[in-house]
C-alpha cells in the first residue's frame, strides 16, 4: 500500500544523507518533497502541513545542523515524527471483565467477519479461549461466514435464530461463554452501506448491555480519505477504542491509513493484511514508520552503532583513513566491532559505497571467520600488519603454521584485506568530499 510513498520519502531523504553538512535550504527543500509525497499518498491536507513544520521546527535547530552526522539526524526526527503521527492515541489493548467483551463494528464490507476470525486465531495463540458471536440478525449468509470461518480455525461460535435482537443476541453470547468456560466474546456486528441512526443506536444499546472493554470500528483503508470521515462519525456516535484497518495489502495510496488516527484521535490497533485468517498484525507505529522511509529496524541499529563505535575511536579511524594508514590491526578492530553489533549489513548499505564491505565483513563475521581473522593476524608482526606488501611466501607459511591455519586461508585474507584498502582508500576521498555520514 505505501511503495509510492515509501519510494519518494526514501529518495529524498537519500539526499540528505548523501552530504556531509546539511544546510536549513537543503531540509526546506527535503521538506517541500515530503509534503508533496504525502499529498500525493492522499495524507490529509492539515496533517502534512502540521507534520512538516513539525519535522522542519525540530531539524533546523544548531545542534543537529552542525553535527556532522545531519542528514541521518534529520531522517531520524521524520521517523520519530511519523511514528507520533501513526501512533497517535492509546493503543493499549484492553481485555477487562469476565468474560471480556470485543465488539466489531463498521460498514458493509470492510472486513469485520474476517477481523473477528483473525481476532480469535490471533487471541487463541495468547493462550485465550475466544468465542465467536454472530451478532447479525439481518443475513443468514453472515452468520454461515462466521461459522464456517470459526470451523476452520477451530474456534466456537455462538448464533441466535434469524430475527433476534442483537442486544440479546450479545447477551446470549456473554451467557454461553461463561457456560462454556470461555474467556473472551467476539461480537461480529451487522454492516451498513452508510452511517444511519438506527446502526449507531443499536450499537449504542449493545455496548450498554454487555460493556465491551474494546470497541474496534473495522475501517476499509483502500477507500481513502472517505475512511476517515466515517471513523469520525462513528466515534461521535459511540466510545470506540480502537480501529482495525484493514486491506493494507492493497495497492490504495495508503494516505488515509496514515491520518485517520492523527484526525480521529483513535487508535490503529490491528492492521489487516490479506484474505487468510493469519493475515493480522498489532499495529506498531515504528514499526509501520520504518518501513514506509524504507528502514526496516535501521534506526534501532544506528542507534547501536553509535553506541558500541565510540566517538573517539571513530575519529581515529577516520584519520587513519585520511592518510590511507588502515592496517590489518584496524581490519581485525573493524571487525570485532561489527561482532558487537550484531547484524548490520542493513544499517551499512544505507551508507553509499559501504554496503559491499559491510556485507563482506558481515559474512566473515557470520561464518564465524572472525576467529580464524584474529589469529592469523595475531600471528603477524607488526611490520606485517602495518604493511601486508612485504608477506613473500615465506613469511606466509610462517604465519600459517603460527595461527593453526593454512596457507590458503592466509592468502585470502591478504587479498581481502587488499581490497578493503582499496575500497577505503575511495572511501576515504569520498568522505573529503563530505560524502560519508558515517565517517565522522
Ligand atoms: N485483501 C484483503 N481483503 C480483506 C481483508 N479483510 C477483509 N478482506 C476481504 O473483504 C471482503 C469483506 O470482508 P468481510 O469480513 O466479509 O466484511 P464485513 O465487514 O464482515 O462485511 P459485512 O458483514 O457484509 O458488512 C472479503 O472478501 C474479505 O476477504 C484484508 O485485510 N485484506
Ligand atoms: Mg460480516
Amino acid at each position: 500500500m505505501f511503495d509510492t510513498l515509501s519510494e519518494r520519502l526514501r529518495k529524498t531523504l537519500a539526499g540528505l544523507t548523501g552530504r556531509g553538512r546539511v544546510s536549513e535550504a537543503d531540509v526546506d527543500v527535503a521538506m517541500r518533497e515530503v509534503r508533496l509525497a504525502l499529498l500525493e499518498a492522499d495524507v490529509n491536507y492539515k496533517v502534512v502541513k502540521d507534520f512538516v513544520a513539525r519535522v522542519r521546527e525540530r531539524a533546523i535547530g544548531a545542534e543537529i545542523l552542525e553535527s556532522l552526522n545531519a542528514g541521518q539526524q534529520v531522517i531520524k526526527i521524520v521517523h520519530e515524527e511519523l511514528t507520533a503521527l501513526l501512533g497517535a492515541g492509546d493503543r493499549t489493548f484492553r481485555l477487562t471483565g469476565s468474560p471480556s467483551v470485543i465488539a466489531l463494528v463498521g460498514l458493509q464490507g470492510s472486513g469485520k467477519t474476517t477481523s473477528a476470525a483473525k481476532l480469535a486465531r490471533h487471541l487463541v495463540r495468547q493462550g485465550r479461549r475466544p468465542l465467536l458471536v454472530a451478532a447479525d440478525p439481518y443475513r443468514p449468509a453472515a452468520v454461515d461466514q462466521l461459522m464456517a470461518l470459526g470451523r476452520s480455525l477451530d474456534i466456537p461460535v455462538h448464533t441466535e435464530p434469524h430475527g433476534t435482537p442483537v442486544v440479546d443476541i450479545a447477551r446470549g453470547g456473554v451467557a454461553e461463554a461463561r457456560r462454556s468456560g470461555r474467556d473472551t466474546v467476539i461480537l461480529d456486528t451487522a454492516g451498513r452501506l452508510t452511517i444511519d441512526a438506527t446502526l449507531m443506536a443499536e450499537i449504542r444499546d449493545l455496548a450498554v448491555a454487555v460493556g465491551p472493554s474494546e470497541t474496534l470500528l473495522v475501517v476499509d483503508a483502500m477507500v481513502g480519505q472517505e475512511s476517515v470521515a466515517v471513523a469520525e462519525a462513528f466515534r461521535d456516535a459511540m466510545p470506540l477504542t480502537g480501529l482495525v484497518l484493514t486491506k493494507v495489502d492493497g495497492d490504495a495510496r495508503g494516505g488515509a491509513a496514515l491520518s485517520i488516527s492523527s484526525v480521529t484521535g483513535v487508535p490503529v490497533k490491528f492492521l489487516g493484511t490479506g484474505e487468510k485468517t493469519d493475515a493480522l498484525e498489532v499495529f506498531h507505529p515504528d514499526r509501520l514508520a520504518g518501513r514506509i522511509l524504507g528502514m526496516g529496524d535501521v534506526l534501532s541499529l544506528v542507534e547501536r552503532a553509535q553506541e558500541s563505535f565510540d566517538d573517539s575511536e571513530q575519529a581515529k579511524l577516520a584519520e587513519k583513513l585520511r592518510k590511507n594508514q588502515f592496517t590489518l590491526d584496524d581490519f581485525l578492530e573493524q571487525m570485532q566491532q561489527l561482532k558487537k553489533m550484531g547484524p548490520v549489513g542493513q544499517l551499512l548499505d544505507m551508507i553509499p559505497g559501504m554496503g559491499g564491505m559491510a556485507k563482506e565483513a558481515q559474512g566473515a563475521v557470520d561464518r564465524g571467520e572472525l576467529s580464524r581473522v584474529e589469529a592469523i593476524i595475531r600471528s603477524m608482526t607488526q611490520a606485517e600488519r602495518r604493511d601486508p606488501a612485504i608477506l613473500n611466501a615465506s613469511r606466509r607459511r610462517r604465519i600459517a603454521n603460527g595461527s593453526g591455519t593454512t596457507l590458503p586461508d592466509v592468502n585470502r585474507l591478504v587479498k581481502q584485506f587488499g581490497e578493503m584498502q582499496k575500497l577505503m582508500k575511495q572511501l576515504g576521498s569520498a568522505q573529503r568530499r563530505g560524502g560519508l555520514p558515517f565517517a565522522r
